[in-house]
């Protein structure tokens, strides 16, 4: 993973001064841990403590928490930046004069908000500036990112600070193994790092490597259990909290709250009440009980997950309430304590009778959910996964997203590939989800990253936006206990990107270059190479399995590898509905289900004709002939066949290209790679196969190009 001994070299090799003033949190003495660590290993001198301006002067590095310290000078900062309003990157040089003249303070007054960070480098002296510990944490990990050249550059300074307030990673793990999904559902890189036997592991230094990974990058909130509750995992509420305060202590030092996803019926299933019905007193009792002895335990508890009414889950609709009562029953519990509850939008009907075309699962989150804006409580946020179905290869935004002014809103991503190759094949999903982040999502131009963050993208604007307070950035983690963390070695690159797009870093080529870096070192070489084989693997992946936003031609139940019929007469209503003549789900207004009409002005427009519906996203919202001709130039079922071959295709260069680094990388690192880029490969031929032969059975055209086909 990121972050080996060797990234802290340039700077443990300096004289660091460390000035957290009275702050005596875990997470500053982290930051002082880190520091000492490298100085000791690579030959530098920590200083920390109180200490004077001359101390300070002596350092080549300092590292101060801005305001709260004091013993490294007294001067404040001569015009504060103006409030509310920061560039995220631009210099601000009167309060850096302050910060490096004068030494360091910024004075209590400039507007430093949580995690935020000042780098700057004046006068032959690298200075981080930050107004709490975590922002401290976060400046530091700058400086290492940025590696030498950060402590001999010349004057500059940057200023940054999270965008996603929330920057959160759930994990699907159970504490038992399940015994159809595993230990880990979804999960593609062996057992829980967590759990094990129902319990929290004896020996927590891979979690507590895992934390300070996390933290580097600005991660802040871990979910530590499945959102699918079963018996075991519903009772670590009540019975096993001390487990919850281990993992909550190892976290806590990195910045990171922990949550856990609870059992909406646990007051019936394990407070053994004859209810579990939200408007009941007895049970808002309980809730409130239970969330109480949480923060006896666990005082900086983050607060819960909740999957409810969905795919089995127990929720409100059994009582005859709805979704609004049920999260506000767990967000009044939470609130005397400020913790939050992230409230699912997930919620469709996984009974569907595939006979009826009427029904629509997109349509479902918009369905249920819009009603009640306006209605949840201030410390629920709404968890949307940032498709209508359910994280394919490529789905439209869901248009849940846009309509919720009222509400605060969380975007769900997915880290672990569970359809986009289960870390089996190197899918990079960075540029999957800049695209998602970026798109705008009404006339007015808001994008998805900016109704998440509650900023638009790029810009720090916290004045008077309308907007409720940003819910953040989640995603489904893909870490387990493999030697390699993610079983593909290559997939470390996505839950590295998760985190710094959920940052606010926004190029995630960029972002990958970086992952790159801090993990196989500076050979040019390589470099190029993990480009080659990561860069437009998203793509890729989707030429050899999904046409033109088609999903769920996968294996019913374990998802991998290719059934074009799987889904297709199940109750999950995920349906394609090719036949002899075209293939496609028509769900426009006119002659469909109707949701193009969930989407604001231009989409629902622009989605309901075939003229204006982007290529890729033809076949989820308009069923055509295979003889539709697409905006590219060539027919639906000619692009199928041509992206299908030429796929499969780009994975044996991506395997050849891998292949000419052996030796620039550790060995297993190699091997690793090599072997799960051969699965690639065999399983990319036999979606190429079945597809271009499914298909050309169906339609009796033939693929122009001549290509085999069986
Ligand atoms: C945790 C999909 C997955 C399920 C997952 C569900 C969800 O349906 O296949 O394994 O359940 O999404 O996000 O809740």
């Amino acid at each position: 993973m990121w972050l080996p001994d060797e990234a802290l070299r340039p700077l443990g090799s300096r004289r660091v001064l460390v000035a957290v003033g009275p702050d005596d949190g875990p997470v500053a003495q982290t930051v002082v841990d880190e520091v000492a660590a490298a100085t000791s290993r690579f030959g530098g001198v920590l200083v920390t403590g109180p200490v004077t301006p001359e101390d300070a002067l002596a350092c080549d590095v300092v590292l101060a928490i801005v305001g709260s310290a004091g013993q490294v000078g007294t001067a404040s900062a001569t015009q504060p930046p103006p409030a509310g309003y920061l560039p995220r990157t631009d210099s601000y040089v009167p309060a850096v004069q302050a910060v490096v003249d004068g030494l360091l303070v910024l004075g209590r007054g400039a507007p430093m908000s949580p995690g935020m960070f000042g780098l700057a480098r004046h006068d032959g002296r690298t200075v981080v500036v930050a107004g709490d510990a975590a922002g401290l944490l976060y400046g530091l990990h700058e400086l290492v990112r940025r590696g030498a050249p950060a402590l001999t550059c010349p004057d500059d300074v940057v200023w940054d600070l999270p965008v996603h307030q929330v920057r959160m990673l759930d994990h699907w793990d159970n504490t038992v193994v399940h015994p159809v999904m595993g230990q880990v559902e979804r999960g593609y890189a062996g057992g829980s790092i967590f759990w094990s036997d129902g319990r929290v592991r004896d020996d927590l230094t891979r979690v507590a490597q895992y934390a300070r990974l996390l933290g580097s990058v600005g991660i802040n909130a871990v979910g530590l259990n499945n959102v699918n509750v079963h018996a075991a995992e519903a009772r670590l509420l009540t019975d096993h909290l001390d487990d919850v305060a281990r993992l909550a202590d190892v976290f806590r030092p990195h910045g990171i709250r922990v949550y856990l996803s609870v059992s909406f019926a646990s007051p019936l299933t394990v407070g053994g009440l004859p209810t579990a019905d939200p408007l009941d007193p007895g049970v808002q009792d309980w809730w409130a009980s239970a969330v109480r002895r949480v923060y006896e335990t666990v005082p900086d508890f983050g607060g819960f997950v909740v999957k409810a009414d969905s795919e089995g889950q127990p929720g409100p609709f059994a009582y005859g309430r709805d979704h609004a009562d049920g999260a506000n029953l767990l967000a009044r519990a939470l609130a005397p304590f400020s913790g939050t509850v992230f409230w699912r939008a997930f919620v469709y009907d996984h009974h569907q009778d595939w006979r009826d075309r009427s029904t629509d699962r997109a349509r479902a989150a918009h369905d249920h959910f819009t009603p009640l804006d306006g209605r949840f409580d201030d410390n629920v946020v709404l968890q949307v996964k940032y498709g209508p179905m359910d994280f394919q290869t490529r789905e439209p935004v869901s248009p849940v997203i846009a309509a919720m002014p009222r509400t605060r809103l969380a975007v769900e991503l997915q880290v672990t590939q569970e359809y986009t190759g289960q870390q089996q094949h190197a899918v990079y999903l960075g540029p999957q989800w800049d695209e998602i982040l970026r798109f705008p999502l009404a006339e007015d131009g808001r994008t998805v990253g900016y109704l998440a963050a509650g900023l638009p993208v790029g810009t720090v604007h916290r004045g008077d936006d309308p907007v409720p307070p940003a819910g953040g950035l989640v995603a489904v983690s893909s870490v387990g206990d493999d030697e390699f963390w993610t079983g593909h070695p290559l997939a470390q690159a996505n839950l590295y990107a998760f985190a710094r797009l959920a940052w606010g870093e926004e190029d995630p080529d960029a972002v990958l270059d970086e992952w790159i870096g801090l993990t196989l070192g500076d050979d040019p070489a390589v470099r190029a190479t993990v480009h080659a084989v990561l860069d437009d693997s998203w793509r890729t992946y989707e030429r050899y399995t999904a046409p033109l936003g088609v999903g769920f031609m996968v294996r019913p139940g374990h998802h991998y590898g290719p059934d074009v019929d799987g889904y297709e007469y199940t109750p999950w209503g995920t349906y394609h509905f090719a036949d002899r003549d075209g293939i496609g789900v028509d769900r426009t207004r006119a002659t469909g289900t109707g949701f193009t009409g969930q989407y604001a002005a231009p989409w629902r427009d622009v989605y309901e004709s075939v003229e204006t519906c982007p290529d890729e996203l033809l076949l989820f919202f308009h069923h055509v002939p295979y003889t539709h001709v697409l905006h590219s130039g060539t027919t639906v079922i000619q692009h199928l066949y041509d992206t299908h071959a030429d796929g499969y295709d780009e994975v044996v260069r991506m395997a050849s290209a891998w292949s000419s680094i052996e030796g620039r990388v550790p060995q297993a690192f190699f091997d690793r790679v090599t072997q799960r880029l051969a699965e690639q490969e065999r399983s990319a031929r036999e979606w190429r196969d079945q597809l271009r032969s499914a298909f050309f059975r169906r339609s009796g055209i033939a693929d122009a190009t001549g290509r085999t086909i069986y």
